[in-house]
């Protein structure tokens, strides 16, 4: 059966507590029920990971026996050539996910080094984008 890992980087777990103008109400454990869900609908099985730390992302990405990864690394993607690496050390399919349109803001937020790595990346739709982005891995998975 096909198994995602639904990786999520620094801060995210405050979605829905702070900053709710730029986050959103939503929190982190309503998005994991949505992908839940989402996966019930797929017949698929997935993971879910927060975590605030580098080494802690590059060890979850290491370990994983997921068949593909959906990576929300947050102020990471900004930042960690160690994470990329990570994800072509392990030569997986990344989806890079964002809740919102980082082109849209600060100038910083434009450069991703995930995008070096991922077929490809959801961004500017707030939570939808994670049911979505099972739903993408899935059909890619499939190809
Ligand atoms: O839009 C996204 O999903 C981001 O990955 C979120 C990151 C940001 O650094 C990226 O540029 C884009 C920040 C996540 C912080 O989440 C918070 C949630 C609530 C309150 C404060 C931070």
């Amino acid at each position: 059966m096909t198994h995602i890992l639904i990786l999520n980087g620094p801060n995210l777990n405050l979605l829905g507590t702070r900053q709710p103008e730029t986050y959103g109400t939503i929190t982190l454990k309503d998005i994991e029920a949505m992908c839940a869900r989402e996966a019930g609908a797929l017949g698929i099985t997935y993971e879910f990971e927060q975590s605030n730390h580098e080494g802690t992302m590059v060890d979850l990405i290491h370990a994983t026996k997921a068949d593909g990864i959906i990576l929300n690394a947050a102020a990471y993607t900004h930042s960690s050539i160690a994470i990329m690496d990570a994800i072509s050390a392990v030569n997986k399919p990344v989806l890079e996910l964002h809740l919102s349109n980082i082109h849209q803001r600060e100038d910083f937020r434009h450069h991703s080094y995930i995008s070096k790595v991922a077929f490809a990346m959801i961004c500017g739709l707030g939570a939808s984008g994670y049911p979505l982005a099972l739903r993408a891995m899935n059909e890619h998975l499939a190809l």
